[in-house]
């Protein structure tokens, strides 16, 4: 099919620089900023003031669990309506919606575990003008302004957030093409409707001064912050700006066949100074305020060499925001996955702790004070305030609503090997030896577009690849296994049957005209499967089959990259937003979810490849709030500099905070070559990040670990086999994650909530709740201050086991092999500690346990051990769930959860304890039989007490007891 008009080739030059990596930052200027975007422009022209809305309280219906009210736009007579709703677990939603749409607006499907349950609402006041409601067992109530519309939550007498409170509530409502015939039609209903509302609700006459500041155009009602008056007409009256009916951007233009459909609100944070979340930007965990630059854009985009420390959007978006002060923490999830700009500004903006501290010694202070504001191009608002208080439990109201991080197959936690490609077979076949010949650990090799026939997708190209099934049983047969790579871009072949038969089925997505959408992207001319019409899911899915998939086998698994999609030929790189999907939804109501779908239907075809036994491993570029449950994601396409390092931490973090805990970023940066001494780095800070996996561009000289010297080579297997020892911990940190939500990779505020000087730390975490990791990323490092917090806490130095005492910073002198990693005092760490080529091969292999005592002399820690790569913990209860407690002197081995069980020849082969005195004799108790002594040793300097072969199972129930 021909290139339709504004979809042309790129120029062959461009595709050079693309494929050489040759333009050095990102090309601003192929991506909207916000006055680009016109529905961005329109928001953000309304300045805060009064609303335009009023809440028409005599319309309230009280329903099982939600309340409902109208509410109306006082310009346009336009009626939406407001559901509130208090659910389990200390949330609120808040849906706001058109009384009646012209069209159906969409509604984000798929996201959600299920409907929420609602608790029952009740209304506590009613006053002139007001009424509050109580929602839920949390004790929060809700008051609600009817003119102008707001809201304010409270907890007790703690106000959390106010909703309107700044009047920028948007709701463009669908309305006829000006000058069509429907509009001609409809403004006449429009007068009828008129009359017909003003006979069923007269307007509650206003109070004199009302009426007064109405005149006036100022502010009316009390309490209402940041008064200034609206400078702006509202975005409703600016719909027909340009820009509202048809928005060019470069060569392109969006028909926009529903016109303006944008839908925002702000929301107020009293008492909160630090926000975070809403990935993925390349930015600082902590977000800053935006006042002055662009909003952080939500919008999955393929940005080609993204530039740091900008709000730019990125291939993935979690509208998920998470606001933290050492009282309390909330969240707010705006579950809207059209194009969306994030608003911050705040009181404290700006100020320096000096100037903070004056202006509370004066007492003139404001509390401070963030303030958010969404504003999404289409689909309705529908906003979950997540109330904490705790992070804790914040994080577990996320994941009530949209679930927790799928736990990955062991393997996957392992070491990977990737690059731009490896060649053929016998390229693979070194790469593989090169890890047994070195004694490097590694669990998979992957394989990158150049691998398949001609970039099409589920095959392999017959000359690099002719026996892939062999390949990949050779691998096997060593304990390892392969990724490839599957783009949702099919190349446009009718010789090639995945074309063919999406083709014939009408599984593509459609050009606004009805035809198959055609982009160009690495095949060529492409098409778009569409990922949100679930037979075609259904299909993709059955695609993965091993009969289907030829030459895969059980220990291939999938890689889904460029799936924002990224479309060479299209606006910003990817698709048209007036393409069409099933439902005849328009891409943009649901642009952000496409990655989402397409990780998920990769997914659900490796579990049922399986018959529904084996868990699968995917990879995705793109991703939208929910992807946890569906596999690993990336930061994308870094570059080897010491920058792009650091930011690997904050970008983890954000991703973790907003429930994808499975993140990792390229191990030595995609593009250009990465210097030794950063490789190096980068493997130490790597290996203590949940996915790991080094990745570099095709032009980029071959970097496998042993090619820089022996000296470097040995440092990178000291990292890697410090990661496999510590395995058996992050599996469990994974299995505690998907039980419960909390993040893996956590910043030290989730764990000390009340600490201050961790609120805007970049550089350090927490992996679980027990190890400190402050990895090096400056050049030429000579020492790095690390902070270790928690009053009348101990942590130990894992390399030393030097005890320290918090809080405290401390300068730690560095060499090339160091990796600062501290273990809290009062945790237990496991381990397996002979480390092997990969994790299958280390399958029953006996375990260490690291016991690190609290200054009260106590531990705690927990091991689950399953096979690795079944669902059988889940639908069996084939699992081991172990807890060890340190008290009195005596390590106590139980069941942490006794449902489970689980064979193993696994066994304790020994005990670490740091920070223990001297015992006059250590004995082993089991449960049942006779108690044995136990031989240990004991380094006065370090005070590190070591029990040698308790030997018992790691099922078993024991007691050792020091005398
Ligand atoms: O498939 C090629 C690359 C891949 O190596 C990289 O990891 C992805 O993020 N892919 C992007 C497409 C081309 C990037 C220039």
């Amino acid at each position: 099919m021909a290139a339709a008009p504004g979809r042309q080739r790129p120029a062959p030059l461009l595709l050079w620089a693309l494929l050489l990596g040759a333009v050095l930052a990102v090309d601003r200027s192929n991506f909207k900023t916000c006055e680009q975007s016109s529905f961005c422009r329109r928001q953000r022209n309304l300045q805060p003031g009064r609303s335009p809305y009023r809440a028409l309280l005599e319309s309230l219906q009280l329903g099982p669990g939600a309340a409902t009210l109208q509410l109306v736009n006082e310009a346009t007579k336009v009626p939406l309506l407001l559901e509130l709703s208090g659910l389990r677990e200390n949330t609120t939603r808040i849906r706001i919606r058109e009384l009646h749409p012209l069209r159906p607006r969409f509604e984000v499907p798929d996201v959600l575990l299920g409907e929420p349950q609602p608790e029952p609402l009740t209304v506590t006041g009613r006053e002139e003008g007001s009424l509050e409601l109580a929602l839920g067992p949390g004790g929060h109530r809700l008051l609600l302004t009817a003119k102008p519309f707001r809201m304010d939550l409270l907890r007790g007498r703690q106000l959390l957030a106010s909703i309107n409170a700044r009047g920028l509530l948007v709701f463009e409502h669908l309305r006829p093409r000006p000058g069509s015939f429907s509009d001609k039609v409809s403004s006449s209903l429009g007068s009828l409707w008129d009359k017909l509302r003003s006979l069923f609700y007269s307007d509650p006459p206003k109070e004199p001064a009302e009426e007064e500041a109405a005149a006036e155009g100022q502010e009316g009602g009390e309490g209402t912050e940041n008064a200034d008056s609206q400078s702006e007409k509202p975005a409703e009256e600016a719909a027909e700006e340009p820009g509202s009916w048809e928005e060019t951007f470069k060569t392109h233009t969006d028909s926009k066949p529903n016109g303006p459909t944008s839908v925002g609100l702000d929301f107020s944070l009293p008492g909160f100074e630090h926000v975070y979340g809403i990935p993925e930007h390349a930015d600082n965990l902590r977000l800053r305020t935006t006042e002055g630059g662009d909003p952080y854009r939500l919008y999955n985009l393929d940005v080609f060499q993204y530039e740091l420390y900008n709000p730019m959007a990125l291939y993935g978006s979690v509208p998920l925001l998470l606001a933290h002060s050492a009282r309390s923490t909330l969240g707010l999830f705006w579950l809207n996955a059209a194009e969306t700009w994030v608003d911050i500004s705040s009181n404290t903006a700006g100020k320096t702790m000096f100037g903070k501290l004056l202006d509370y010694m004066q007492g003139g202070g404001e509390t401070p004070q963030t303030d958010v504001r969404w504003m999404s191009e289409s689909g309705i608002i529908d906003v979950f305030l997540l109330l904490g208080p705790t992070p804790a439990a914040v994080a577990g109201q996320y994941a009530a609503l949209t679930g927790t991080q799928a736990l990955p197959p062991l393997f996957a936690l392992g070491y990977h090997q990737s690059r731009w490609n490896y060649n053929d077979e016998e390229d693979v076949a070194a790469v593989e030896r090169g890890f047994e010949e070195h004694a490097i650990p590694c669990d998979v090799l992957w394989l990158d577009i150049e691998h398949a026939d001609g970039k099409r997708y589920f095959t392999w190209d017959p000359s690099k690849f002719p026996q892939p099934r062999a390949m990949l049983e050779r691998l096997a047969a060593k304990k390892r296994k392969m990724v490839s790579i599957v783009d949702p871009h099919i190349k446009v072949d009718s010789a090639y049957r995945v074309h063919s038969e999406l083709r014939a089925r009408g599984f593509y997505v459609k050009t606004k005209d009805g035809g198959d959408y055609e982009g160009w992207c690495w095949p060529g001319s492409a098409a778009y499967p569409d990922f949100t019409n679930p037979e075609m899911r259904a299909w993709w899915a059955s695609m993965f089959a091993y009969d289907q998939y030829e030459g895969s086998t059980e220990n291939l698994f999938t890689w889904n990259d460029m799936n924002e999609p990224s479309v060479f030929s299209g606006p910003e790189v990817t698709m048209h937003k007036d393409a069409v999907h099933h439902g005849g939804w328009e891409h943009r109501d649901l642009h952000n979810l496409y990655g989402f779908y397409v990780q998920m239907a990769t997914a659900e075809g490796q579990i049922k490849r399986s018959g529904g036994r084996q868990r699968p491993f995917v990879l995705s570029r793109a991703f939208f709030a929910g992807s946890q449950r569906y596999g690993a994601v990336w930061t994308g396409d870094n570059a080897a500099e010491w920058e792009h390092l650091k930011i690997s931490i904050p970008m983890c973090l954000s991703f973790g905070l907003a429930g994808l805990s499975f993140c990792g970023a390229d191990v030595g940066g995609f593009f250009k070559n990465p210097e030794p001494e950063l490789l190096v780095r980068w493997y130490q800070a790597g290996a203590f990040q949940p996915f790991f996996r080094a990745h570099a561009h095709l032009d980029t000289v071959r970097r496998e670990p042993w090619l820089f010297g022996e000296e470097n080579a040995a440092l990178i297997r000291a990292a890697l086999r410090h990661r496999y020892a510590l395995l058996p911990f992050w599996y469990t940190a994974f299995y505690r994650c998907h039980r419960h939500g909390l993040p893996v990779m956590r910043p030290l505020w989730m764990e000390y909530p009340e600490d201050t000087t961790t609120f805007a730390m970049d550089d350090q975490y927490l992996i679980d709740r027990a190890l400190l990791v402050h990895p090096v990323t400056e050049q030429g490092a000579r020492g790095v201050q690390v902070y270790l917090p928690g009053k009348g806490e101990v942590w130990y130095d894992v390399a030393s086991h030097q005890k320290h005492h918090a809080p405290q910073t401390l300068y730690v002198p560095v060499t090339m092999s160091s990796i600062p990693v501290y273990q809290r005092g009062g945790t237990v760490v496991p381990r397996q500690d002979r480390v092997r080529r990969s994790t299958e091969s280390m399958k029953g292999d006996p375990f260490t346990l690291y016991v690190a005592l609290s200054p009260q002399g106590t531990a705690e820690g927990d091991l689950f051990l399953d096979d690795g790569q079944s669902f059988d913990y889940a639908t069996a209860a084939r699992y081991l769930h172990r807890r060890f407690t340190f008290a009195g002197n005596t390590l106590t081995a139980s069941s942490a959860d006794p449902r489970g069980s689980f064979e193993t020849p696994a066994w304790v082969e020994r005990v670490v304890i740091l920070g223990a005195g001297k015992p006059a004799a250590v004995v082993l108790r089991p449960a049942a039989g006779p108690e044995t002594r136990l031989d240990f040793q004991h380094d006065a300097e370090t005070s590190v007490l070591t029990l040698r072969k308790p030997g018992v199972p790691i099922g078993a129930d024991w007691a050792i007891i020091l005398r």
